[in-house]
């Protein structure tokens, strides 16, 4: 089975950059060799992870970083989506921990040689867990540590960086983390969720302007998730009750880096749920950006209900991936034509966009139809986006390789490499095939 799209998409030109992704405490391993962060925390306490696993091996990518370099390059990409791990880089005191940096150079510099261009978050959730215990995101406090470690780690890293992202999903680590208590650190209150929100946000802008003085040159910006809120049915109320839900989840964390303020719903809020904002951190949040980073996985249906402002609802016999998200590629194109309708936008890049399936190994195979599927009808919808006008640069599939999928441990297989979790042996499935050979068979305009 093939991924394919029309001969004159701009999807199918060299031109446009095709990567894979992951993130730190997903894939690295190398526990001692960094400081504890939040998820070492939350894997430690009784029920947070699904099968009860943690992130201090993961997939060894501390070790193997070599053969998974041969690996991504393999599948012919152009670019590799990682992130740093803040507690691997900085010290407690706050200097630079040289071996922790210097794994990094040689990975980057090893992409270098592979013409394979690097996009390097800063920020993917694993906080180093003595910040936390100073109040982490809930202390104003954390922001200038987290423009401190942007700065040294762009001066050192210099143009070996592609791309910076401050921060991967501001909305995970806030709302999931601080809010909903089903990220680490396991906090659950309204007024926590908008407070980390809010000094998350500070700390993108405060980390944009030393990115842009130290990294001009590298394509500077922040990856945001959306999951697009649908009304169950057509009623005004319903319809009613799907924009706000938009506006907590979705807008909260775009418009005030736009337009320089947070959405209408804040003003419903109670006072003592609303953010602490200081007088000029609407002008720290709205630095110029050089792209935004998309995330897309799914999307939600919302109901109107009296008690609450709006109802999630889990729909029947809809099409769902492994991890229970439905599947739903028309989302992804209404999304991109809306944020582009919306707000004054750089150009875009598709940071993430991926689906868990239940894959099996079967004589030395996997043969993941699905995932292709997934891949394929999610392509076809990021081409009506860039056929109605949105400026699309690039796309990276999650992920490179099966990882820990935090809440879930390693239950949900996300990659378009299946990972043995005894012996550490990739093998590149159906779909990561089909994606090299899709991205291998563009051609060059013009
Ligand atoms: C990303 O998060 C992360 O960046 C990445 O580390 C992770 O491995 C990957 O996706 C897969 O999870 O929660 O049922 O309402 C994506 C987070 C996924 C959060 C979709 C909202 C909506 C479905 N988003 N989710 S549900």
């Amino acid at each position: 089975m093939k991924i394919s799209l029309p001969e004159a998409s701009r999807l199918n030109q060299k031109e446009f950059t095709y990567g894979v992704a992951t993130a730190s405490f997903q894939i690295e391993g190398g526990y001692d060799s960094r400081l504890p962060c939040i998820w070492d925390t939350f894997c430690s306490t009784q029920g947070k992870i699904r099968d009860g696993s943690d992130g201090k091996s993961a997939c060894e990518h501390l070790k193997l970083w070599k053969e998974d370099i041969e690996l991504i390059d393999s599948l012919n990409v152009d670019a590799y989506r990682l992130s740093l791990s803040w507690g691997r880089v900085i010290n407690q005191d706050g200097s630079v921990n040289s071996e922790g940096i210097d794994f990094y150079i040689q990975l980057l510099d090893a992409l270098k040689r592979k013409k394979i261009k690097a996009f390097v978050t800063l920020y993917h959730w694993d906080l180093p867990q003595h910040i936390e215990d100073n109040g982490g995101w809930l202390n104003r406090e954390t922001a200038f540590l987290f423009q401190d470690y942007a700065d040294k780690v762009s001066q050192i890293l210099g143009d070996r960086v592609y791309s910076y992202a401050t921060l991967n999903e501001p909305f995970c680590s806030s709302y999931l983390g601080y809010e909903a208590g089903i990220h680490a650190p396991g906090l659950a209150q309204v007024s926590y969720g908008r407070q980390a929100a809010h000094h998350l946000l500070l700390a993108h802008g405060l980390a944009m302007q030393v990115l842009q003085k130290n990294a001009p040159h590298s394509l500077n910006g922040i990856v945001l998730n959306f999951t697009p809120c649908y009304p169950v049915s057509d009623s005004l109320q319903d319809k009613k009750a799907a924009a706000l839900a938009d506006e907590y989840f979705n807008q909260w964390y775009i418009k005030p880096l736009f337009d320089g303020r947070y959405p209408d719903i804040m003003g419903s809020l109670e006072d003592k749920d609303k953010p602490v904002i200081l007088a000029g951190d609407m002008d720290i949040l709205t630095q110029p950006l050089d792209f935004l980073g998309v995330n897309f996985y799914t999307r939600n249906r919302y109901q109107h209900c009296p008690e609450q402002r709006f109802k999630e609802i889990t729909m029947p016999d809809v099409p769902r991936t492994d991890i229970g998200w439905e599947i739903y590629p028309q989302a992804f194109t209404d999304l991109l034509i809306s944020l582009d309708k919306s707000y004054q936008l750089p150009p875009i890049y598709i940071t993430e966009n991926g689906a868990a399936m239940d894959d099996k190994l079967i004589a030395q195979s996997v043969n993941d139809l699905d995932r292709v599927q997934y891949y394929q009808g999610h392509l076809e919808a990021l081409d009506k986006a860039i056929e109605a006008g949105v400026n699309i640069q690039g796309y990276f599939a999650w992920s490179l390789m099966d990882n820990f999928e935090w809440a879930e441990g390693y239950l949900k297989r996300f990659g378009l490499v299946y990972v043995d979790y005894n012996t550490q042996v990739r093998t590149i499935k159906a779909s990561g095939l089909a994606y090299r050979d899709f991205i291998t068979a563009r051609h060059t305009d013009n």
